[in-house]
């Protein structure tokens, strides 16, 4: 894989071009306007109507977008992409009916991940991280969330963070880093979590952090992992370090965790099946990010479905990501997670696209420069063959991509 440096610079003039509703705010254009974009330095200098392109631009070597349907580019806002191994074996067995949460009790789940993650080298790691980027690359991502949370000791986490670093270096897609140091006991912990706890916040955070991987700090609050007072000295130490936190809270049960991260200022709580009405009034107040993830949904055959009406009513912004992990969410299509979050979550086919994009990017703090199209900002858009914006919500299984301009360059 070449550095991404050596990826040729999509600046010039794109024409040819149809916007999805609300690609570009502000910017009011009939569905079947042809509209152009002006990329200049890896940036937007100009969106609009074909037809009113200023005279400045117009002798800039052109790119035909072939009457293309275009979308900001597309945010996976919640992965564990980085890991050794797979466990197609805990799917065999949850088919013979043992459930999640016995597999991982028996020294499975996390604990395989971690296992196989502590014996690979970071040049393993990164080629199979490469491998599965380029799946999620191929269908239009340009920026991406990777946690660590699968070494749960400082030189393993440490690992996992430098490749996710490489791996946005070498693609040229954006990447945020997430310290999930508290994601799972680990084996020579048995038994003392409060000592974990503390390693997590004294040793592994403050090191991490200073060597500059840690873009936010997320934790596993669930009766299975850690505490919600457990959670509450990881939210501290990150907030005297000045890192944002965000949770995997009330997936499996209601543990309170969405209160507790909402407290904290959280950019989001992930998961929440469980979610209560108490925690949508939290997360409301403190402008926190709902993550809703159909993947993992989808894979542990839940029922218990996410408030999404209570969360639309309060006016919660609700991401869409694909939760890529090794045991409940081996999804490597965000635009399957856009079909899933309409057809089992029922979000509308907007929702589901500002889920991909705008609100992804806030569930980042990556508000100011991703998820929408506008002068200004780095070029990252998508050029979809289709004719309306609800066919890539629509088809599963289906790669329309056409183009996509990564951080100003061609992907
Ligand atoms: N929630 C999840 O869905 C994953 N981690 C988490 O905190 C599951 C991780 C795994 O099973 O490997
Ligand atoms: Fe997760």
């Amino acid at each position: 894989m070449p550095a991404a440096q050596a990826l040729p610079s999509a600046d010039g003039l794109w024409t040819g071009l149809r916007l999805a509703p609300g690609a570009a705010p502000g910017l009011a254009l009939a569905p079947d306007a042809e509209a152009a974009i002006v990329v200049r330095q890896g940036l937007v200098q100009w969106i609009g109507k074909a037809a009113e392109i200023p005279a400045e631009h117009a002798a800039l070597p052109r790119h035909d977008g072939g009457r293309a349907l275009v979308t900001p580019g597309l945010i996976d806002c919640h992965t564990h992409l980085v890991y050794g191994g797979q466990r197609a074996n805990e799917f065999a067995m949850r088919l013979a009916g043992v459930s999640y949460e016995d597999v991982a009790k028996a020294g499975g789940g996390i604990a395989s991940s971690v296992r196989a993650t502590r014996e690979a080298s970071e040049d393993a790691l990164f080629s199979s991280a490469s491998a599965r980027l380029e799946h999620l690359l191929a269908e239009g991502v340009c920026a991406i969330e990777i946690k660590s949370g699968y070494g749960l000791a400082l030189e393993h986490e440490r690992k996992q963070l430098r490749v996710a670093r490489r791996l946005g270096e070498a693609y040229g897609v954006t990447v945020r880093t997430t310290f999930l140091g508290a994601h799972a006991l680990p084996p020579e912990y048995a038994g003392r979590s409060g000592d974990y706890i503390d390693m997590v916040c004294n040793n592994m955070l403050p090191a991490l952090a200073a060597e500059g991987l840690i873009d936010a700090v997320d934790v596993f609050c669930e009766r299975i992992a850690f505490s919600l007072e457990e959670t509450e000295r990881v939210f501290k130490a990150a907030q005297a370090l000045g890192l944002p936190v965000k949770l995997h809270a009330e997936q499996l049960s209601d543990m309170g965790g969405a209160a507790l991260a909402a407290r904290y200022g959280a950019l989001s709580c992930d998961h929440i099946e469980h979610l209560s009405s108490a925690g949508i009034a939290a997360m409301r107040a403190a402008g926190t990010v709902a993550v809703l993830l159909p993947g993992a949904y989808y894979t542990l055959r839940d029922t218990q479905l996410p408030p999404i009406a209570g969360l639309r009513a309060a006016g919660v912004p609700m991401a869409v990501s694909t939760d890529h992990n090794p045991g409940t969410s081996p999804a490597l299509s965000l635009l399957l997670m856009l079909n899933m979050a309409c057809t089992l979550f029922r979000l509308t086919v907007p929702e589901a696209l500002a889920g991909v994009t705008v609100h992804a990017a806030r569930a980042l703090g990556l508000q100011a420069t991703h998820g929408v199209i506008g002068v200004g900002l780095p070029a990252n858009f998508v050029l979809w063959n289709v004719g309306e914006a609800a066919e890539l919500a629509y088809w599963f299984g289906a790669r329309p991509l056409r183009a996509v301009v990564r951080q100003g360059r061609m992907g």
